[in-house]
């Protein structure tokens, strides 16, 4: 409810000030945002105080709620569910196809997954871009549909609707043209307002470091890791943060289809180590959290046993099904063994580009990698781009992998007839290969656990 002794002038000019707002002056502030009650310019001004004078936890804790609670929420969820609703965010990084492997296997160990995902824009591949390359998926669902899917198959993967988290709509487009995105109390209430609209009982929070990562410095990422685990356990979701490392691209694949084509692979228990180990250690903390597994190691068995007995391709069989694919077309992709490229889309050409050098794969850089599949056609520049589902970057190599000058290291898969030099050009410098082995080879991605 507006409060009208509360004027808008006056919250701001408290924040200018260097004040803390309380919850009531929060929650009046963010209900007249949506009610059209607070015009665009004091928007404006009131998150450039918040952003130089920054939010304290107590004003991050319920400018979150009173965003969350600006529009629809998901559930109530059945009494029969409760403890098992639980979900994973993460920052963004290069060739991330986490999403598509740990809800299904997630559903697979009785976890019901109502996962409201984004469209990439940027360097970063979106999660629903890369679900749009099955043809006749469709990521838009109403809550009630949400609910019969969760019911029949425990996961979903779907867009924001206009009614979830208007407030945030609002003010992430003010921040955008003011100058205001990059303050970390800003950006965590702008992330777990829309997850706990999902009303969850965990958490899981992939926070990712390094050149492929839109945070790339790892002390500011942890910053943010901090923030969103205080804001989330603060909200009643129990929450738990990853810190991992965003240097070289997950897995090897980039591009939309051929991200789906290494899910499958995973599903099936085939995928690359170092994406198999980044499903199991965030779904294993998240069975851990929820209280569904005793440790996280047993959380990460469970997963793991999904994957090889087929439970978790079966899941994202149905959960494409239930999205709108063909069944036949759906059965067929997801079969083990199948000829993925007889359903997916498949570039025209694939050309490789070769090593300048010899010796070992000391670091792959990430954002080159992501920018080139990006200009491919694999993402979008401006939100009303069209992408290309088939085009993208194949990795032939590992950190490590000893290689020889005139080798293949990345196979680029395109539409236009020839790679266009200015690619070529910066996928030759995007490989350091170093005459003796790199010293440390992580074994995994993940550097902490921030609870
Ligand atoms: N993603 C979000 O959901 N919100 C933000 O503010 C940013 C990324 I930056």
């Amino acid at each position: 409810m507006a409060n009208a002794s509360l004027r808008i002038p006056d919250l701001i000019i408290k924040k200018r000030n260097g004040g803390v707002l309380t919850p009531e002056e929060i929650n009046h502030f963010v209900t007249e945002v949506v009610n059209g009650g607070v015009q665009e310019c004091q928007l404006g001004a009131m998150l450039m105080a918040m952003y130089l004078n920054g939010l304290a936890d107590e004003e991050t804790v319920p400018l979150t709620r009173a965003m969350m609670k600006s529009g629809d929420v998901l559930g109530p969820w059945p009494q029969e569910w409760s403890g098992k609703v639980v979900d994973k965010h993460s920052t963004g990084g290069v060739g991330d196809k986490i999403s598509l492997i740990l809800a299904p296997a997630l559903a697979a160990c009785g976890m019901k997954v109502p996962m409201v995902s984004g469209r990439g824009l940027g360097h970063t591949g979106g999660t629903l871009d890369k679900l749009e390359s099955i043809e006749g998926v469709s990521v838009s669902a109403s809550k009630d549909k949400m609910q019969q899917i969760l019911t029949e198959v425990g996961c979903c993967i779907v867009g924001q609707t206009e009614k979830l988290v208007p407030a945030d709509k609002k003010m992430y487009a003010i921040r955008d043209v003011t100058g205001t995105v990059e303050n970390i109390g800003l950006i965590a209430g702008s992330i777990i307002s829309k997850k706990a609209a999902e009303q969850l009982n965990a958490l899981v929070l992939d926070v990712k470091f390094g050149t492929g990562a839109v945070m790339v410095d790892e002390r500011k990422a942890r910053e943010l890791a901090n923030k969103m685990v205080t804001i989330g356990n603060g909200l009643g979701v129990k929450t738990v943060a990853l810190m991992t490392d965003m240097n070289n691209p997950i897995g090897k694949m980039i591009g939309n289809a051929l991200e789906i084509a290494e899910s499958l692979n995973c599903l099936h228990g085939n995928g690359p180590t170092d994406l198999e180990d980044l499903v199991l250690q965030l779904g294993g903390q998240l069975l851990f959290v929820s209280g569904n597994a005793t440790s996280t190691e047993e959380g990460q068995r469970k997963l793991k046993e999904t994957l090889t007995n087929g439970q978790a391709a079966k899941k994202f069989e149905q959960m494409i099904i239930a999205q709108g694919a063909d069944s036949e077309k759906a059965k067929a992709l997801c079969v083990k063994g199948s000829d993925v490229w007889k359903i997916l889309p498949r570039a025209n050409f694939i050309t490789p580009v070769k090593s300048k050098q010899s010796g070992f794969v000391n670091a792959i850089n990430s954002r080159t990698c992501a920018e080139c599949s990006l200009k491919l056609g694999a993402g979008r520049q401006a939100s009303s781009d069209q992408i290309n589902f088939a085009v993208g970057l194949e990795m032939c190599v590992d950190i490590g992998t000893s290689i020889k000058e005139g080798d293949d290291w990345i196979r680029v898969h395109h539409d236009c007839d020839v790679i266009p030099d200015d690619i070529k050009e910066r996928l030759n410098n995007a490989i350091d290969v170093t005459p003796s082995p790199p010293k440390t080879i992580l074994t995994t991605r993940v550097k902490d656990i921030i609870s």
